[in-house]
């Protein structure tokens, strides 16, 4: 069933790169983007479908700054498969619902004829463009054509298109751009330029069409190119075009591709899925964000829902809780967040989408300071929350409130002129001890979706240091040193581990692989606040072969045995299981800096893939 799902970077686990030095191996992230790239070239002949290209051209954009300040972008899936649902022939099918034409091989001659069926009445552009307004989207993303090769829009080049092949007769793109102009958004369009299942010459139908005799230039000079230029001369300004999934153009050719469209549109921002590394700025798939702040240009993509297009059995939306989280979460890596939404075949943006996207949009009318226009922040991530910042000010994005209620903002060395909370601009006390600021914070809400707090500081702001110890607190419930902040020994080396849950919903966890024998081992730098007893609990996924291996974890001069458990094998098209397994506890006398480190104890198979290590408070 996954055999058909574009799966060559998605089975290349490593998506950085590590350099040997001694003994230790350095996390170097603008050599790894570099390398990266090479590496797509490289890659190209091979598999067309190894192009899932996250690389960027890296040149400066000089009208990139707009996208630099967005933060927040909408994704909207919009085809003929949002009029199946997720159902065809009385089968229902989950995940990706825009890939129901391949994923239940639909012949291109039955599945043209939904288009008869597909009259979404009840679209209606202001709506959504208010809609997307009201929740606080500076750009929007719509597929003007996805990989079924329906045009969404008035297109010449194609009868297969909403005007002339189904009752509606209008093109709702057109409508779209403008109201979304209205409403001071940028507008974008999502287009599928190799993928076309309803082509004979288009990329990856493979049930109606023989590959082999497929002729792709043909395909691009036919359709993909001149429909891409009415998109990008008839629809006004457009601040993205969002490709995706490359495939059959040489380095030079994309090129080629990419210079004529951009003579047609030089402002607008082309997607890295164009391949090659010639877009102009990265994308990252779903539950991807970069584990540690990254400066150039890029966005990480989620669904509201395990589907892009329209589903009717999908009901996992996330809350706005989990929205505004996620958006600060990757502003305080310096990325944007573009959420998509899939409306119906009538028009209607399902009703958890309009709920929690207005609701996100409310949190961001009193917040949205601490989001847009952000860089990331110069405290890494703490139990409490993430931190962003804009000139002078630090915003702290505070998810979980510490139980005294003194909040840590550890690697500060700026002197700091005022401390007060964004909502009511009440300020707040204070302390500073060396490079640690302590802020008496308010009471408030403990299941508030995320409490913003400034900083206004002196002179210009520290860097970032990825490798600052992990506060580990007493105040908070749980404590979580990420496999990132690991320095790793040996054969041992963090890895991003891509998965899937439903089909097509992918999952990317950072972990630590390759621990096999004892020097492969694994050192956390962590700072106890607190002294206390705490709970060591290994969080990590264990395959049949790996299970019941022997590890030490020394901490504190204390060393505890443990056996490693079987959760689940890898397989890129299945859940990855992780067990959060305690496997001591370590009393620390006095607060401090402490090492913590993890080894086989015997030469095997890797001991396990480790996510995490948490620390909890006994
Ligand atoms: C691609 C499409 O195939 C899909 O239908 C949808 O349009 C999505 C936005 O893009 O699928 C991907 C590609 C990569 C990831 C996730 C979905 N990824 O790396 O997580």
């Amino acid at each position: 069933m996954f055999n058909e799902m574009p799966s060559g970077t998605l089975g290349r686990p490593v998506k950085f790169i590590y350099l040997r030095f001694m003994k230790t191996r350095i996390v170097c992230l603008p050599i790894a983007v570099l390398l990266f790239a090479m590496n797509h070239a490289a890659c190209y002949g091979q598999s067309m479908e190894q192009m899932w290209d996250t690389t960027s051209n890296k040149k400066q954009q000089p009208n990139a700054q707009w996208f630099k300040e967005a933060k927040f972008g909408l994704f909207i899936h919009w085809g003929l498969y949002s009029k199946l649902a997720g159902s065809w022939k009385g089968k229902r099918y989950y995940g990706s619902g825009e890939w129901i034409m391949n994923v239940a091989k639909i012949p291109v001659r039955e599945y043209e004829k939904v288009a008869a069926d597909f009259n979404p009445v009840n679209f209606n552009a202001t709506k959504w463009a208010m809609l997307a307004r009201e929740a606080g989207i500076k750009y929007l993303v719509i597929t003007a054509k996805h990989h079924e090769g329906f045009a969404m829009f008035d297109s010449k080049v194609s009868d297969y298109n909403i005007v002339k092949a189904t009752p509606y007769k209008n093109d709702p793109m057109k409508a779209l751009a403008e109201a979304t102009r209205k409403q001071g958004i940028r507008f974008g369009f999502y287009y599928s330029q190799f993928v076309d299942w309803h082509e004979p010459n288009g990329g990856k139908n493979t049930w109606d069409f023989d590959e082999s005799k497929k002729d792709y230039q043909l395909y691009y000079q036919q359709k993909a190119i001149p429909q891409l230029k009415e998109l990008l001369t008839n629809y006004g300004p457009l601040g993205i075009v969002w490709f995706d999934l490359p495939g059959g153009l040489t380095k030079q050719e994309t090129q080629s591709l990419v210079d004529s469209l951009h003579k047609l549109q030089p402002q607008s921002l082309f997607s890295s899925r164009v391949g090659q590394g010639l877009g102009d700025y990265k994308d990252f798939g779903d539950s991807e964000i970069p584990p540690v702040p990254i400066n150039d240009l890029w966005e990480s993509i989620y669904t509201h829902n395990d589907s892009w297009g329209y589903i009717r059995h999908d009901m996992n939306f996330k809350s706005s809780k989990e929205i505004i989280q996620l958006l600060a979460k990757v502003a305080s890596r310096g990325g944007n967040l573009m959420l998509n939404i899939g409306p119906d075949g009538e028009g209607n943006i399902p009703y958890y989408s309009v709920k929690y996207l207005k609701e996100t949009g409310r949190w961001l009318q009193a917040n949205g300071e601490s989001i847009y226009g952000t860089e990331y922040g110069f405290v890494p991530a703490q139990p409490w929350g993430v931190t962003t910042r804009k000139g002078s000010k630090l915003f702290l994005h505070v998810f979980n409130r510490p139980k005294d209620g003194k909040l840590l903002a550890p690697g500060f060395p700026n002197a700091v002129r005022s401390v007060y909370s964004l909502a009511d601009k009440k300020s707040l006390a204070w302390k500073k001890t060396n490079t640690d600021l302590i802020i008496n914070l308010p009471a408030f809400k403990s299941d508030a979706p995320s409490t913003v707090f400034v900083i206004e500081y002196a002179c210009g702001a520290p860097s970032y240091d990825a490798k600052a110890p992990v506060t580990i607190s007493s105040q908070f419930e749980t404590n979580t040193v990420e496999a990132i902040k690991a320095t790793t020994w040996g054969e041992a080396a963090i890895k991003s581990i891509t998965f899937s849950h439903y089909y097509g919903d992918w999952k990317h966890e950072t972990c630590i692989t390759g621990m096999k024998a004892p020097g492969d081992s694994t050192t956390f730098s962590i700072r106890v606040t607190q002294p206390g007893d705490y709970s060591v609990i290994l969080d990590y996924s264990c395959g049949r072969e790996s299970a019941g291996q022997e590890g030490r974890v020394t901490l504190n001069g204390n060393e505890f045995l443990f056996k490693t458990l079987r959760t689940s094998e890898y397989d890129k098209a299945a859940p990855l299981l992780f067990i959060k397994k305690p496997v001591a506890i370590v009393n620390f006398t006095k607060a401090g800096v402490y090492s913590l480190n993890i080894h086989p104890i015997q030469q095997g198979p890797e001991l396990f893939k480790l996510k995490s290590v948490i620390l909890e408070p006994m």
